[in-house]
């Protein structure tokens, strides 16, 4: 009986970040936070990519267009959709989450959902490093398992 486990061992192969502006002094603390939870599993700081996109609506096209590639071993999507900011809360947040979803399922790589999806700027700023973690650094982590749990996984 065998059973899949992943782990966080220095993963094999590059990553890549597709972070939104929107939000942007939110968004750069995701992004620091998953680099420092990819550099201190043991990746190589060369070995992470950045791709800037307007918002987190546009966050799943181009997270599916680096899947594709075969270039990355995992593609990690950081924004900030905030409830207080927007009527289309709803739609930005959801379509980030399906297409998210799709862009994985579609390329069978990881494609990591680390956008925050918030009631108000100051619990965005809790959840980017303040007082309650930092979702991209969980996001960085949650690739690596991710990454090493299919390198296990029959083809
Ligand atoms: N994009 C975000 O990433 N976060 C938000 O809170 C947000 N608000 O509030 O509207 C937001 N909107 C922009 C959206 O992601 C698209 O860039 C835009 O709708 C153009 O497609």
């Amino acid at each position: 009986m065998a059973t899949y486990e992943g782990n966080f061992s220095p993963p094999p192969g590059r990553f890549v970040l597709v972070a939104a502006r929107f939000n942007q002094a939110v968004v750069e603390r995701l992004v620091e936070g998953a680099r420092d939870g990819l550099k201190r599993h043991g990746v190589a700081p060369e070995s992470i990519d950045v791709a800037w996109v307007p918002g987190s609506f546009e966050i799943p096209l181009v997270a599916q267009r680096l899947a594709r590639a075969r270039k990355y071993a995992a593609v990690i999507c950081l924004g900030a959709v905030i409830k207080g900011d927007t009527g289309h809360y709803d739609y930005v947040a959801g379509g980030a989450a399906s297409g998210i979803a799709q862009a994985a399922l579609s390329t069978g790589v990881p494609v990591i959902f680390g956008v925050l999806t918030c009631d108000t700027l100051d619990q965005a700023i809790n959840r980017a490093g303040a007082k309650a973690g930092n979702k991209g650094f969980e996001a960085a982590l949650t690739a690596i398992e991710m990454v090493n749990l299919l390198g296990q996984l029959p083809e």
